[in-house]
């Protein structure tokens, strides 16, 4: 018996292990469950009971042997493979470059304006784009009459005229001071619709920042003194500020502000219209209707609100004449502010 063993061993060291078929094989015969050291183990019972543990232990020797003898087979084969397939790579290749996007100019100038709210103690909130007629209108001091309700300005679901998309981000503020007592101090970024044809200088979806705070004792002397913060910081630390009587159902006083032209710095250019100013955004204080309608008490507080465009807050920063630049996706327009911070 111990004689087969030996011939068994000495086969399986001869055995030429050159492909995948012959490892394969190799397993077979000598390794599987029913290959050529499996079926010497019935023969243990054979052999006299004194040699039994000799038997066992060459019958170990030899497993040992052939699996050793696989394994290493099949570790240099794989190694081989690999070697291969990097040989099929041309590493003196030029890389494909891997071009990365830049970030949008609005959402640049969003990030911005946020920015200077923020340090300023504003959250930001937000708020729903589909809303209903209420808090789009009615808590505003809408009158029902008003020509923002008209479908000619307004986009309404045809099957239910008092749902529409929102005409500016002013619901977020309505939605905040429903469920919120003062003081409230945010900003609503966000995303407006309205009814008009496409053209340089109008879009029917763009872009806001609205302001709102409300507390005891909020004056117009607090609503200059923010926007003229937010000015100088928006346009630079020599801009001055200017304010010009208005009008808004919203807001009582209300007034719209215009900067010095930072391009001229007041002489007079295309941007201002030789004027020297550039008007920038509107404000004013909280209509007291606008609070009761919200629950707020209006003899206790007292508040102002602002609204602006991004759009037009960066076509003046970054000196844009068309605003449908803006939404074209032009991979030349979009480059230019690769690197602006
Ligand atoms: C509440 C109370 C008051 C927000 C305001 C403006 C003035 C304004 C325009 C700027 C350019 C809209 O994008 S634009 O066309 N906005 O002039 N917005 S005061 O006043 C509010 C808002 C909410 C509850």
């Amino acid at each position: 018996m111990l004689t087969k063993i030996a011939e068994l061993l000495e086969e399986v060291k001869n055995y030429p292990i050159n492909s995948a078929e012959a490892l394969k094989d190799f397993h077979l015969k000598y390794l599987s469950k029913k290959g050529e050291i499996s079926n010497l183990m019935p023969f243990i019972k054979e052999v006299a009971p004194e040699d039994r543990k000799t038997f066992g232990q060459k019958i170990n020797e030899l497993k040992n042997f052939a699996e050793d003898k696989f394994k290493n087979a099949q570790t240099e084969q794989e190694q081989a493979a690999d070697a291969g397939a990097a040989a099929e790579f041309d590493l003196t290749l030029p890389i494909i470059p891997n071009e990365l996007g830049t970030v949008h100019p609005l959402t640049l100038t969003r990030q911005r304006i946020i920015e200077i709210f923020e340090r300023i103690g504003f959250n930001v909130e937000d708020g729903p784009e589909i809303e209903d007629d209420w808090h789009n209108f009615t808590a505003l001091n809408f009158p029902p009459n008003h020509p923002a309700r008209e479908m000619q300005d307004t986009f309404f679901i045809e099957k239910n005229p008092d749902i529409l998309l929102r005409t500016h981000t002013s619901n977020v503020q309505i939605r905040l001071m429903e469920r919120q007592k003062p003081p409230i101090r945010a900003i609503m970024p966000g995303r407006v619709f309205r009814n008009e044809a496409i053209t340089a200088r109008a879009h029917c979806i763009f872009h806001q920042v609205e302001g709102l705070y409300v507390d005891e004792n909020v004056s117009l002397v607090d609503l200059k003194q923010t926007l003229f913060h937010f000015a100088k910081e928006m346009f630079g630390k020599d801009t001055k500020i200017r304010f010009r009587s208005s009008f808004f159902p919203f807001t009582e006083v209300s007034a719209e502000v215009d900067i010095s032209c930072f391009i001229c710095k007041g002489k007079g250019c295309n941007v201002c219209k030789q004027t020297g100013w550039v008007e920038i955004l509107g404000c004013g204080m909280v209509d007291p209707n606008v609070l009761e309608s919200c629950g707020i008490d209006s003899n206790r507080y007292t508040g102002f609100a602002f609204g602006m465009g991004i759009e037009r807050i960066a076509m003046l920063k970054y000196n844009i004449r068309d605003l449908r630049l803006f939404t074209e996706n032009d991979v030349r327009f979009l480059r230019q502010f690769a690197n602006v911070v």
